[in-house]
């Protein structure tokens, strides 16, 4: 049974990671760490961490008795375009720290990277897996960086490292915060609140995005797959649609008639959208690991509204 260690775990991603991965591990099998104490107590492993800080994530791990390390910490796009020298320090300096603990302890590996690695050089409609890499944001300097730091990790000192390229993840459990992606998920807590929505990213700004069960999925059939099917490793594009803010309004409308979207646009969160891709090809992921999705804007859609709809009223 593995012994997983997750930074950043009380982060959007991270909230959700843990229960499916102490589900599928079992829940003493996960230590959770975070930089701030959980509001309602954890059933399981917490520790704080701040990720700045190596000595202390690799001790850690190491009473843990870790076998594996997954790097969630980080801050997202748009923050990171408000405090370039924070998201610098914070997400390369976590990330290399993470990289020095599983090096030192020999543990696997996983880190997210995203769509915001990609610039606007790069093709935009299915943007194939190996391609023009030449971001305009602080995040995705971050982000490229990250995917060349741990292929180098990996063939320098053989630390079992892996890595997707997320889109924008669409979940119910925590918010996000900081991200251009984030208007696909605000837009249903206001649909149900308050029955509009005013879009800070421009109509007809088409971005790829993933419902969360899937995003973790992924996570796990990677980190599951063997190592002799890999010939890429850092970092796979997988995405499961792509849309834009009035496509996402008229998938709610099928549900809420009158539900209405408004835009005032950001012109920061926009030129990064507008900097990012259309669309991803997954073809590499799909071939060596099996990457698939299970959740269409439709199926999407409905499950959101339902659980938002709970958890509100
Ligand atoms: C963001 O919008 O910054 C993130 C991402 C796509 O990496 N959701």
């Amino acid at each position: 049974m593995k012994k997983i260690m997750v930074t950043g775990a009380l982060g959007q991603i991270g909230s959700e990671l843990i229960s499916k991965l102490r589900a599928e591990y079992g829940t003493e099998n996960v230590l959770a760490t975070d930089i701030r104490e959980p509001l309602t107590e954890m059933d399981g492993p917490f520790a704080i961490l701040d990720v700045t800080d190596g000595a202390k994530m690799t001790e850690l791990a190491k009473e843990f008795g870790a076998d594996t390390l997954m790097h969630m910490a980080a801050l997202l796009s748009a923050r990171a375009e408000e405090n370039p020298m924070l998201a610098w320090n914070l997400n390369m300096g976590g990330l290399v720290n993470a990289l020095e603990t599983a090096r030192e302890l020999n543990l696997q590996f996983f880190t997210p990277s995203s769509i915001g690695s990609f610039g606007p050089s790069t093709p935009k409609d299915n943007t194939p897996q190996d391609t023009l890499q030449r971001p305009t944001t602080m995040y995705g300097v971050n982000k490229v960086s990250g995917e060349l730091l741990c292929d180098y990790f990996y063939q320098k000192f053989g630390v079992d490292t892996r890595g997707v390229r997320f889109p924008g993840l669409i979940s119910y459990v925590a918010q996000p915060g900081g991200g251009t992606t984030d208007y696909a998920v605000d837009i249903f807590y206001k649909a149900v609140e308050e029955g509009k929505y005013t879009s800070f990213i421009a109509e007809g700004t088409y971005m790829d995005m993933m419902y969360m069960p899937d995003a973790l999925q992924a996570i796990v059939d990677l980190m599951e797959t063997d190592a002799s099917n890999l010939k890429h490793r850092n970092a796979f594009n997988v995405t499961a649609m792509s849309f834009e803010p009035s496509e996402l309004a008229a998938a709610i409308q099928k549900h809420m008639p009158n539900f209405e979207i408004s835009y005032d646009v950001d012109p920061v969160r926009q030129s990064i959208a507008d900097s990012w891709p259309n669309s991803l090809d997954t073809s590499v992921a799909e071939s060596e690991w099996g990457f698939k999705s299970t959740y269409d804007l439709d199926a999407m859609v409905a499950d959101m509204l339902e659980k938002i709809h709970e958890k509100v009223n």
